[in-house]
């Protein structure tokens, strides 16, 4: 038995990709055996479905014996491990990734074409694993990517919801959500693990009694209880044999439900109460950017964080039997607050369960966990009331009053006499009767109960520091930092672009795919006319598969102008991202060419994406302005060829994989100092389309690194809206500028809504009775003298090809693995610990 290291030799490399099975001809085998054995399917009867299946299988085949050597090496290596905690995880589509991910593109292509199938097409079977709302679910789902790419131990923990976010229909210019029974299927990706079972409890008492140390001991009694089950996903890195684990939790009904002596009755009750313990990983709540401070939603958040943690600590456990070095060994980071009972939950372990002394918990406990905040809008921070999470969760909340109370006797010592202080700071909201319950501000109790806290982009985590959390930043000034986001380059280009990327990859070679500052080498290209023709061409190609979505989409024909710009919002639909003001400029350009019919304008398509959760009436309005919109200028002869809107229904990762390679223009046009980062701005860059953006969120960063000439910046900045606030009146603006009075007078008069004319009038009254919360009428003006320049700067398309380029080239700050390094040199304190797959047995 000898043992080689296969990686020295050419010859012996390929060794070791017959070995692991890692050739054309392997995965040809292994999908043609897995339609045969796994699917009992032969070529007659074989559908799209055992297709993708089958294939699917093939793939996870040749993660799973790197997926377990992972495990034992972390385990060996008595690694710090990372827990990310998240309610969301958006990952969209696994099967492009991970065939990227091991670098079997070619081999899977090759394997399947002889068979006479496309991939591609297989793709397209796969349905998105859509566990998420918006950013900050897909933000996780991009960090899984680069730790494990990084080599660090870590792991997503969430919850397995069985319908993620809605399906959206559009019927009648209207946003309709079909639930999204995303597992209908089946998940090839997805192994259960029914031994990985925790209970987790509910409601109940709690009692005191001494606990023989002239000590009072607590006791959680009298509980309901509900079992968590573990789900796994493997999480392959880019270039490393590392795979990582996604951990989702589904709930079960526990083991009480068994029906040992019931009567009838008794029986049915038991079985509708053993349904109604399975509800809670059901579904995923879809709001983007809001609290909704429902009993399921603090059930979901406390369910996913009493699993995680027993399931973090019976591994500490397997090699430790104190907790002293807990913290040298597990970083939790809480993705928002939606998981921050994580801190109270922890707390009852070592002091009820473990009869760790307080002082000595609490510092364990701050030492362990960070906190990222996602956003300031005030609607969106988690407050649950003394009365819901008293009935609940009875020992956290004692735990919680225990936490401010160590805390605030801390403040009064040393802000003597600031009582208003106290008031601010404290994790618990005092009542105002009629007005507001008694509540728990959980961004406190997270800030407090961490050793980290960051916001998500650099003006953000400013204005977290001066304003939301300004007392804390004070106090405690070493604990804020910033994080920028990013997003993984494998996704976000080499696996929804493949074209522009083996364009740069011949060009400046294929180390961006790993260190994407690698990307500055395309600098010079810039002014290489050959290459701008080939950039050119490949950007093309994106709009031309764009169209081909668009028309998919409708049955009659939109005949979208290839050559037209194609200008591209696509986000959450919310007021603070200001897609009204975006469409107010598409009835700009609308009313100009009907009032001048010869006026001589760069074609556009206007594309917006994008759902609105379910409760957010404005949201849903908006949306049904912007189709209704879209239907009248689309059908106007005199306009139809230079200027087309176009809403794209079902805004999804695999949607978005298809329009960032089509995009030119990318609209990120928030009022500044709401958008804590975004990162669909980096995405739309990284595939070369130009920003028109506010200074707000990574905007900034953006335009720092790509440089003003590469950007188009406009609008009141954060000190100017500061300022402007306290008089502001979007009457002057409507009185003042006459295409925007005549654009909100056409929506008041129903042009937009003939058979309904006063649909839109609730959007004329946010913006103007309302006060214009979001400074929409404030930035119309600045916003559309900007497209001026977008325009102007589209007619030179050598130099606008220029720009696009050097967008892509000055991206390198964008990536993921920026950040995660941050995050793992800075808040966790983890090293990368390689997993070696390259011995085996000869
Ligand atoms: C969102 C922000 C985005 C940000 C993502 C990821 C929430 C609460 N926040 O601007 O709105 O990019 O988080 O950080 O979803």
């Amino acid at each position: 038995e000898v043992k080689t290291s296969l990686s020295e030799s050419a010859a012996n490399l390929s060794a070791y990709e017959s070995y692991h099975g890692l050739t054309a001809e392997a995965i040809q085998r292994s999908f043609l055996d897995h339609l045969e054995f796994t699917l009992a399917k032969d070529r007659f009867t074989v559908t799209h479905l055992d297709q993708y299946l089958a294939l699917a299988y093939a793939v996870r085949d040749r993660l799973i014996e790197r997926w377990l050597r992972t495990q034992d090496t972390y385990y060996r290596a008595d690694a710090k491990r990372v827990y990310y905690l998240s309610m969301e995880f958006l990952m969209g589509r696994t099967l492009g990734n991970a065939i990227v991910n091991l670098n079997l593109k070619e081999e899977c292509r090759r394997a399947l074409l002889d068979l006479g199938y496309r991939l591609e097409d297989i793709q397209e079977t796969e349905p998105d694993a859509g566990l998420g709302n918006g950013g900050l679910g897909r933000l996780a789902a991009c960090f899984l990517d680069s730790m494990a790419t990084l080599a660090l131990p870590g792991y997503g923990y969430g919850i397995r919801y069985e319908y993620g976010i809605f399906n959206q229909e559009i019927k009648d210019g209207e946003q309709v959500e079909q639930p999204d029974n995303w597992l209908r299927y089946g998940n090839p990706w997805e192994i259960a693990r029914p031994e990985v079972l925790y209970p987790v409890h509910y409601y109940g008492e709690v009692v005191q009694f001494p606990n023989g140390n002239g000590k009072i001991a607590h006791k959680w009694i009298k509980t309901e209880t509900v079992l968590a089950m573990a789900y796994d996903t493997p999480i392959p890195g880019y270039g490393v044999q590392n795979v990582n684990t996604l951990r989702l939790w589904s709930s079960k009904a526990s083991r009480e439900f068994d029906f040992h002596h019931f009567n009838e009755g008794d029986y049915i009750s038991a079985v509708r109460s053993k349904t109604e313990s399975e509800t809670i990983s059901k579904v995923l709540y879809p709001n983007d950017n809001r609290h909704s401070g429902k009993e399921l939603r603090l059930k979901q958040e406390y369910f996913f964080v009493a699993a995680t943690l027993q399931d973090i600590i019976r591994r500490y456990k397997k090699t430790r039997k104190t907790f002293d070095e807990f913290p040298d060994k597990v970083a939790i980071q809480l993705n928002d607050t939606h998981p921050a009972i994580a801190i109270a939950e922890l707390m009852r372990i070592f002091l009820d369960e473990e009869n760790i002394p307080w002082e000595k918990a609490w510092e364990l406990t701050q030492a362990t966990i960070a906190y990222t905040n996602h956003t300031v809008l005030p609607e969106a921070l988690e407050k649950w009331t003394v009365e819901l999470l008293g009935k609940v969760l009875p020992r956290h909340l004692e735990i919680i009053y225990d936490i401010n109370y160590h805390f605030l006797r801390d403040v009064r010592v040393r802000y003597p006499n600031n009582e208003e202080l106290v008031q601010r700071v404290s994790l618990v909201e005092e009542p105002v009767p009629g007005i507001r319950p008694k509540s728990i501000r959980m961004a406190n109790l997270a800030i407090v109960g961490s050793h980290r806290v960051n916001g998500v982009a650099a003006l953000h985590t400013e204005i977290l520091k001066r304003d939301l959390f300004r007392d804390f930043a004070l106090m405690f000034p070493e604990k804020f930092e910033n994080k920028t986001n990013g997003i993984t380059q494998r996704r976000w280009l080499a696996c929804c672009n493949p074209q522009l990327a083996s364009l740069i990859t011949e060009a400046i070679g294929d180390k961006w795919m790993t260190d994407l500052y690698e990307m500055e080498k395309l600098i010079p290209f810039a002014d290489d006319p050959g290459f701008r023709q080939a950039w050119q061409k490949v950007k093309q190609d994106g709009k031309d598969i764009l169209i081909e979505v668009v028309n998919q989409t409708w049955k009659h024909k939109l005949r979208i102008d290839k050559q037209s710009l194609f200008d591209c919002q696509v986000k959450r639909i919310h007021e603070y991202k200001r897609q009204l003001l975006n469409l107010f400029h598409a009835i700009t350009l609308y009313n100009r060419l009907r009032h001048q019919p010869n006026l001589d304008i760069v074609p556009r398509t206007i594309f917006f994406s994008g759902k609105a959760a379910p409760g957010y009436r404005l949201a849903k309005l908006i949306i049904r302005l912007i189709n209704a919109v879209a239907d009248i200028i689309n059908h106007d002869v005199v306009t139809r060829d230079r200027l087309r809107v176009v809403f794209l229904p079902n805004y999804r990762v695999s949607l978005a994989e298809k329009i960032m390679p089509g995009a030119e223009l990318s609209e990120q046009i928030s009022t500044a100092g709401m958008e804590a980062s975004g990162t669909g701005n980096m995405k739309f860059a990284l595939n070369g389309a130009l920003t028109i953006g506010t200074l707000d969120g990574a905007n900034i960063e953006i335009a720092e690194e790509v440089g003003r000439d590469n950007i188009f910046i406009f609008g009141l900045t954060v000190e100017e809206i500061a300022k402007l606030k306290p008089h502001y009146s979007p009457w002057d603006y409507f009185h003042s500028d006459p295409e925007l009075n005549e654009i909100l007078n056409m929506i008041g008069a129903g042009y937009f809504s003939p058979l309904d004319k006063e649909l839109f009038h609730p959007i004329l009254f946010s913006l103007l009775e309302g006060g214009d919360q979001y400074f929409v009428l404030a930035d119309y003006r600045a916003y559309v003298e900007c497209q001026e320049r977008v325009a102007q700067a589209y007619l030179d398309q050598d130099q606008w090809t220029r720009k696009s380029i050097l967008n892509t080239a000055k991206m390198g700050k964008f990536s993921s693995d920026r950040t995660i390094q941050e995050y793992a040199q800075s808040i966790w304190r983890v090293s990368p610990v390689p997993v070696n797959m390259v011995t085996c047995e000869v």
